[in-house]
């Protein structure tokens, strides 16, 4: 008989502090060594205030109240849409931008409307990244240059993806699939500084 010899890889977990369902599925698919739990995965079910100024600011305090609530391994995101003719807005405020509790569309129907007869549509993505490892803090940033269309283009993504056209592209995000949205998006670019530092 011949000799078996079984290597198990246990995957190192890390909480990715989020109730955002696809943001998460977005990171789970970039970062395949991990096991990345969610915020409801942990327990937690409290909606994290996020008041800072800036977006290092918001994702220093989501990744912050993890390590002190449960004592674990986390990164935090906070993203934010800053178009060139509305100096830099919504900014840190993209979530809430058409008011407290309105839906992603609602976002989106404002943005068209305050872009309406602009002829400067450049905008951007920007991410920020707060990682709390062992003890010390680590900062991210992935920014993705583009426009913001004159309609809704596609159905696939969230929240701004369907007005967002990156440059260098004919599609918006929200026409493309997630493996390419993740290679050049905001989010993915500042994932990939992630995972250079933790090595993988
Ligand atoms: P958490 O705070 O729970 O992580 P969130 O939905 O508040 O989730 P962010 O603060 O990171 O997410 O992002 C703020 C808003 O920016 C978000 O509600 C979306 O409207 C928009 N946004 C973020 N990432 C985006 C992306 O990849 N494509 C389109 N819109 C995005």
């Amino acid at each position: 008989m011949g000799r078996y010899s079984l290597k198990l890889t246990v995957m190192k977990k890390i909480v990715f502090a989020t109730h955002n369902k696809n943001k998460l599925a977005e990171i789970r698919n970039i970062l395949k060594n991990y096991d990345v739990v969610g915020l409801r995965d942990i327990g937690c079910e409290t909606d994290i205030v996020e008041d800072g100024d800036t977006l290092q600011d918001n994702a220093k305090i989501k990744a912050d109240f993890v390590t002190n609530n449960y004592h674990l391994n986390c990164f935090a995101d906070d993203t934010g849409l800053e178009v060139e003719a509305l100096d830099g807005a919504p900014g840190v405020y993209s979530a809430r931008y058409a008011g407290e509790g309105c839906s992603y569309h609602d976002n989106v129907v404002k943005m068209l409307a305050a872009m309406k007869g602009k002829t400067n549509r450049k905008a951007r993505f920007r991410t920020v990244i707060a990682l709390n490892l062992d003890g010390k803090q680590y900062f991210f940033e992935g920014i993705v240059n583009g426009k913001i269309t004159e309609e809704e283009h596609g159905d696939g993504g969230f929240g701004y993806d369907p007005i967002f056209q990156p440059d260098g592209f004919e599609e918006t995000f929200a026409e493309m699939s997630m493996e390419v949205k993740n290679k050049i998006s905001h989010r993915g670019r500042a994932v990939q500084k992630l995972c250079e530092f933790l090595n993988i």
